[in-house]
């Protein structure tokens, strides 16, 4: 193997070991919000969070049925049964509003969060 080959090699690993490095640093320096669910009300029906940093959102679905958080501009959905809590992992945004919602109560189970 030539140096060069085996610079770029290195090089390689350096760069996946760092890739590494970024996804673990991203779940523990994630802002954590929390929010809860009941009678088809997000409380509170707005939530902030600044930009550029990955955000865990701490829901408890407080009311007698499931419901399925879901956004789609954030890219996520998840079922969080009657009584039950859920951790919803955001990726870092960039500023703006971002709408969720109960899919089972889609028209009035709505909410939104807003990145500063
Ligand atoms: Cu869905």
């Amino acid at each position: 193997m030539s140096l060069s080959r085996m610079l770029s090699s290195a090089t390689l690993l350096a760069a996946i070991a760092l890739v590494f490095v970024v996804f673990a640093a991203d779940a523990e320096n994630a802002v954590e919000i929390q929010l809860s669910y009941k009678d088809k009300k997000f409380d509170p029906a707005e939530i902030g969070a600044p930009a550029n940093t990955p955000i865990a959102i701490k829901l408890r679905n407080l009311g007698a049925g499931a419901m399925e958080f879901e956004s789609k501009t954030l890219h996520v959905e998840k079922v969080v049964a009657a009584g039950g809590d859920a951790t919803i992992n955001v990726r870092a945004q960039k500023p703006g509003r971002y709408e969720f919602f109960d899919e089972y109560n889609e028209k009035t189970a709505r909410g939104a969060l807003v990145v500063k």
